[in-house]
């Protein structure tokens, strides 16, 4: 097995006991209506695509049922039949999907005040006995939410969990839930120069505009069978938008030829809830390529009419082709691409301009606040709450606060540096009252072992989701929320319309993702999106079962590898709060010497090696970052003695003898820790080699294969890093005391351990975890 399925593997249930149940608890799949609202389909000749070997599904509930019919065939290894007719009761072992719209059974079975509170997106399944005799229906408000169910209910039988009983209800916490495809990723190719390489899976990007085919004469775009097998797996855990391309945008995507494509596209994937949008650049309109519809430099002003104008015209094309085509992501005055700035205009001006040309047709504006100005800061920081929060505090003439329209989102990365592998929150979230926030996270591992690293990042995300920002101080504590995910939920300040967004680790390999368990990273993107409050761990254990095994002592093994993976990585790359020690090339190894052109993009920049210490001061006594906090946050980090040590070294300059508290002096505690995360490596190695009995052949082969490369790469962090510290530190290598175990902490809580004095690692029983 190739991996190419993902999480939707429905292998038949081993035990024989849950077998016999799940036979008897489902014999019939009803759904009725499935062909009604025929989505709105730009290229009827793609019904049997060019390039796919599967019909494309052309409604919302056809994708429902062809899912559960496709995983129920495998789970319980028969054919499930199917109807459309439920008769005047359904019958004994049936599963119905639908909407009150679409089902008799669901409006007659399940009130409306029940399914109304769960919104566009939310499900319910529940079950319904009569003596012996039993069905279980899958209701949403709309098709979607039906799909959703539908997923779930999937979800329970490939981790062997009950089907009988049932009354869920789930609606979810964030209202956009998107990735952001980086197609073309160049510099970053890893291990292959020419394609996307290790940043995106391998060989190159997930959709390919170049493959052509040839269908009744035409010249057709083809939506190859991938594309279909990433749109299930996107709505199986919510994920319902997704734009297209790179940041650092091609205008070419804005041409007609390029439009045909992307609604082929938008076509394949709408069924499964999907919308796409686009990345763009501001100068678009200037591009000859637009010709005759092109503005010179002059016309490119926000509050003229040909800027506006213009944006509203290529929308309006995108709107006919794609009817629900959501919007544009932009990346503006930020690592050299263009924006307001350079014509004297600020932020809120690009982002409203854009916004308002494109809000009659009910789309919106993704603009990031990934900026940053070594000419103009010291400390590279500090420059996006600069240039955005201003914006967000201005008193506007009918007496609100926040120029930002309502349609824009300010699209942040959780850390306020560049997706390192463990950053503080960042400061804006909680601070930019005024104004849509959206939380940004880094699917792909840039900067986390790219393909070639186990790095389970669930437990990052979840520390970010649930850091206290201390927003608003008094006011936050007395509304009791006012960690980071009630910040992008919208709960803490207000805020109706949500978003979070994963830049994705899909690429053209086999298994989509280059390595197997960058899987789980697109997984636990989706289920955090969904509900933040979610258990790492859970997650974990969910994918594993869908992923590789039911069996309990796979399932334990691989939830610890995971479970530590990502606290190992940060130990021997960058530990207690170092950041950005990557080499400039790729970003995959480290180069701690490295001085560039650029203070802020060099390695030198951020460590600030000398004769004393290690680190970046950040304090009042320095940059003085720490203010752009709430002031207890501010409080505690800019305080050496308050700082979490795993964030030590981002706010101060941590003298080589400072007393750590384990007892240690820094300096035997800094090259303990690089020692740790390698050795975890190797147990992670260790380990996975005794699970080759229960896992099938190639998949063990590519694991372990990628197991040996992680394990002499992290040596060579350690080696190349404490060799460099060793140079300004003038000391030894610490001998025979060194600590046993690393607390992996999530959320201010200790969730577990590694332990290395005989490696393994442990995650407590928790309590009240559903
Ligand atoms: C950095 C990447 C760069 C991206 C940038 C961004 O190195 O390729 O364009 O983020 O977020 O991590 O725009």
């Amino acid at each position: 097995y190739d991996g190419s399925d993902l999480w939707l593997r429905y292998v038949p249930v081993e035990d024989p006991g849950l077998l016999r149940k799940y036979r008897e608890t489902v014999t019939t799949v009803i759904v009725e209506n499935a062909g009604r609202n025929k989505v709105h389909r730009h290229t009827p000749d793609l019904s049997m695509a060019p390039g796919s070997t599967e019909r494309l599904v052309e409604t919302t509930l056809e994708a429902a049922r062809d899912e559960l019919v496709r995983g129920l065939k495998g789970l319980l290894d028969r054919a499930v039949p199917v109807t459309t007719e439920p008769g005047d009761r359904p019958p004994d072992g049936a599963v119905i999907v639908g909407t009150r719209d679409s089902s008799k059974v669901v409006r007659q079975h399940i009130p409306a005040g029940d399914l109304t509170p769960l919104g566009d997106a939310g499900y319910l399944i529940r079950s319904f006995t009569r003596g012996t005799q039993g069905f279980t229906v899958i209701a949403g408000n709309t098709e979607t939410g039906a799909l959703y169910g539908t997923f779930a209910f999937l979800r329970r039988l490939q981790t062997h969990k009950t089907i009988t009983r049932l009354d869920i209800s789930e609606s979810p916490r964030i209202r956009n839930r998107h990735l952001n495809n980086w197609e073309t990723v160049r510099l970053y190719a890893g291990n292959n120069a020419s394609g996307t390489g290790g940043l995106n899976g391998e060989n190159g990007t997930i959709f390919n505009f170049a493959a052509r085919g040839e269908s009744a004469g035409r010249n057709l775009p083809v939506i190859l069978d991938r594309y279909i097998v990433v749109a299930r797996a996107m709505a199986s855990v919510g994920i319902n938008g997704i734009t297209i391309n790179l940041v650092n945008a091609d205008n070419v995507y804005l041409t007609p030829r390029y439009i045909a494509q992307e609604a082929a596209l938008a076509d394949a994937l709408r069924p499964y809830g999907i919308k796409i949008a686009l990345a763009i650049n501001y100068t678009a309109p200037t591009d000859p390529r637009f010709a005759p519809d092109t503005l010179t430099n002059e016309q490119l002003d926000p509050h003229g009419e040909d800027f506006r104008g213009w944006w509203n015209r290529r929308a309006g094309l995108l709107r006919a082709a794609i009817p629900d085509f959501t919007g544009f992501t932009v990346k503006a005055n930020s690592e050299g691409q263009p924006g307001p700035q350079d014509f004297g205009d600020d932020h809120g001006d690009g982002a409203n301009a854009i916004a308002a040309a494109v809000a009659p047709l009910g789309m919106k504006i993704y603009w990031r606040t990934f900026v940053y100005n070594a000419e103009v800061d010291e400390d590279r920081l500090k420059r996006a709450y600069l240039e955005f929060g201003y914006i967000d505090d201005e008193r506007q003439s009918d007496g609100t606060r926040g120029r930002f329209l309502d349609n824009v989102f300010l699209q942040t990365k959780n850390g306020p540096l560049d997706f390192q592998a463990r950053e503080p929150i960042h400061p804006m979230f909680g601070r930019m009252e005024n104004t849509n926030q959206a939380l940004e996270l880094q699917v792909t591992q840039e900067y986390t072992g790219q393909d070639e690293m186990l790095c389970y990042l669930g437990p990052m995300w979840e520390e970010a989701l649930k850091t206290d920002t201390y927003a608003t101080d008094e006011r936050g504590r007395l509304l009791g929320k006012r960690l980071m995910g009630h910040i992008v939920d919208g709960t803490a300040q207000g805020h109706a319309d949500t978003a979070i967004i994963g830049v994705a680790n899909l690429g053209n390999a086999d298994n989509l993702t280059g390595h197997h368990f960058a899987q789980a990273n697109l997984f636990a993107f989706g289920r955090q999106s969904w509900d933040w409050t979610l258990d790492s761990a859970d997650i974990a254990a969910d994918w594993v079962r869908m992923t590789w095994s039911n069996r309990t002592n796979v399932v334990g093994t691989i939830v610890k590898m995971m479970m530590g993976s990502w606290e190992a990585l940060v130990s021997y790359q960058t530990p207690f709060g170092m950041a950005h020690q990557f080499r400039s090339s790729d970003h995959y190894g480290p180069n701690p010497a490295e001085r560039l052109a650029r203070d802020d993009w060099s390695p030198v920049y951020y460590n600030r090696a000398d004769s004393a210490g290690l680190g970046y001061d950040r304090s009042p006594t320095g940059s003085d970052f720490t203010a752009q906090y709430f002031p207890t946050l501010a409080a505690r980090y800019g305080d050496i003695d308050t700082v979490p040590e795993n964030l030590l070294m981002w706010f101060h300059h941590v003298p080589w003898d400072r007393r750590m508290r384990s007892g240690r002096i820094f300096w035997d505690d800094l090259v303990y820790r690089y020692q740790m995360g390698v050795q975890y490596v190797t147990w992670m190695r260790l380990t996975w080699e005794a699970l080759r009995p229960s896992i099938d052949a190639r998949r063990f082969a590519e694991v372990r294969a990628k197991l040996a490369i992680h394990e002499a790469d992290a040596g060579d962090w350690r080696d190349t890093c404490v060799t460099y510290w060793k140079s300004f530190s003038g000391r030894d290598d610490p001998v025979d005391d060194g600590p046993l175990s690393i607390a992996i902490v999530v959320g201010g809580r200790r969730i577990g351990a590694f332990d290395l004095s005989a490696p393994s690692y442990s995650i407590p029983v928790r309590r009240g975890a559903s």
